[in-house]
């Protein structure tokens, strides 16, 4: 079953795609078993990570590069990671509909994923669904996530080249700053570009990057003026997008990236698989015990952990 499922999706099966991508957000065994038949199919995609302040235009700017990217004849899988409250539930149907244009199109794959609120289920459903979009053969995979914190910073390390997307009016500057976006972001879109105020912006960027960059050889992040909505700036962008490509190869930075990609997932999976093993054994009543514990004192976090631990080693 997992067999076939696989190689349908390598033949590039959209339907049983979308299924697999449903199972692994569902954390369905069959669905990771299928998963890992993939993997050695994977590593060929290139990643772009699109992040930004919410409502900044990376749907709409997506949509654009989508245009293209297929317009240089490469297919694109867009992965659109929705920050969903557990509260609120399940991922919005915005971007889809938004960007409804590329849905007819054979070359383009759209999916929109819930994380649930945390982040290791957010790398996790993520990396899991880029390497089905790889395995299907799709040459770029665009990863869209909201806001500029340190979440965003480390979903950055799930993508080759990293796209952070400003706006005339925001604030964001100093919040960026704050949260280390300077040093990963790889390209910088300045998009509604059409409000005034974009090349003021521009300029503050352009010296805030200056103080950052010390060493002359280092590689300068370009910034682009973007209108997403009349696709002003986007060829640029997507030019900037693969020269960035260009520079990584030349310089061994892919192999880089790659092994900090592999190096974040083998963390997940290691996680994944230590929360499996310590739920079958040690019980649920033995964990409360532990709890109680520390509630009362009699034991502090880090003993509680090494008790855990240890029963985890015991043959
Ligand atoms: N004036 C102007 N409006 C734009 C531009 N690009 C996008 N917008 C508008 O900005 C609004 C938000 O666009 P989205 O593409 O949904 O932004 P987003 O960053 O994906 O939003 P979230 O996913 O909700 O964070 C929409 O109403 C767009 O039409 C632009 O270049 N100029
Ligand atoms: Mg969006």
């Amino acid at each position: 079953m997992t067999v076939e499922l696989a190689n349908r999706i390598r033949a590039g099966d959209v339907r049983a795609a979308a299924r697999l991508m449903r199972g692994i957000e569902e954390c369905d065994r069959n669905a990771l078993d299928t998963l890992e038949r993939l993997y050695p199919h994977t590593g060929k995609a290139y990643i772009v990570g699109v992040t930004g302040a919410p409502g900044g235009g990376k749907s709409t700017l997506i949509d654009a590069l989508i245009g293209a990217f297929r317009h240089r004849g490469m297919t694109v899988g867009v992965v659109a990671i929705d920050p969903t409250s557990p509260l609120t539930g399940g991922a919005i149907l915005g971007d889809r509909v938004r960007m409804q244009q590329h849905s007819i199109d054979e070359g383009v794959f759209i999916r929109s994923v819930a994380t649930r609120g945390w982040l290791g289920g957010l790398a996790r459903a993520a990396t899991g669904i880029i390497h089905v979009m790889d395995a299907m053969g799709k040459d770029t995979i665009l990863v869209e996530t909201v806001g500029i914190g340190q979440q965003e910073v480390d979903v950055t390390r799930l993508a080759h080249s990293s796209v952070f997307v400003l706006t005339p009016d925001s604030g964001d500057a100093i919040q960026m700053m704050k949260a280390g976006i300077l040093e990963v972001a790889d390209i910088f879109a300045i998009n509604k570009a059409d409000r005034e105020g974009a090349l003021r912006v521009k300029a503050d960027l352009q010296s805030m990057l200056n103080m950052t960059s010390s060493l002359p050889e280092e590689r300068h992040p370009p910034i682009v003026l973007t209108e997403a909505v009349n696709g002003r700036g986007v060829e640029e962008l997507a030019g900037e997008i693969l020269k960035h490509r260009e520079f990584l190869a030349c310089h061994g930075g892919l192999e880089k990236r790659e092994r900090e990609r592999a190096r974040l997932e083998l963390a997940e999976a290691v996680e994944s698989a230590l929360r499996d093993c310590i739920d079958s054994r040690v019980g649920k009543a033995s964990r409360e015990k532990l709890v109680d514990d520390l509630v009362q004192r009699k034991l502090s976090p880090r003993a509680a952990a090494s008790e855990i631990v240890s029963r985890l080693v015991r043959p």
